[in-house]
């Protein structure tokens, strides 16, 4: 009797120690996965694309409020009217602005300017890129170029969508 319980007994103390060793195995294998996955270096590289893609739609709304380009390199820009409405009475445009710029002011000669797809012939000066005025349906797209580094705002023109339509282009 004796001798099996001592045996049972040492039987269950190895069994323990086994246990106990492979816990101790279990956690670096942990650790090293977290490590890989935390050091992977895709994230900061799409951060900034100067491909960019805008929608619009016909609850007059742009699908993103901030951008993000590199200066100094080409910039292709396509806008998309992802809506049905016709222009004439939901139309879109992408106008980024030079720095500096007072946005209302100019949204204010914009919205006059209604012969030329409302862009102001007087406020050229001000615009560093523009789309055209599109329709449900339509798309545009335009290449520019940002030397110089900063926050432009994009704005559409299109009478009394700026409330809702605008937003930044950051430039690093
Ligand atoms: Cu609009």
């Amino acid at each position: 009797m004796n001798k099996k319980v001592r045996v049972l007994s040492l039987l269950l103390m190895g069994f323990l120690t086994i246990t106990s060793c492979g816990k101790k195995e279990v956690t670096p294998a942990e650790d090293t996965e977290i490590n890989e996955t935390s050091t992977g270096e895709g994230n900061q590289a799409e951060a900034v694309s100067n491909i960019l893609v805008v929608e619009g739609n016909d609850q007059m709304q742009f699908n993103v409020s901030e951008l993000r380009a590199e200066a100094g390199k080409p910039i292709t820009l396509t806008l998309k009217h992802v809506g049905k409405i016709p222009k004439e009475a939901m139309g879109h445009n992408l106008v980024i602005l030079q720095e500096g710029t007072d946005e209302a002011a100019f949204a204010t000669k914009a919205s006059a300017a209604k012969d030329t797809d409302y862009i102001p012939a007087s406020e050229k000066a001000s615009i560093v890129a523009h789309t055209k005025l599109l329709g449900g349906g339509e798309e545009d797209t335009i290449e520019f170029t940002i030397d110089k580094k900063g926050t432009y705002n994009f704005l559409c023109t299109f009478p009394g969508h700026v409330a809702m339509m605008k937003g930044v282009l950051i430039v690093e």
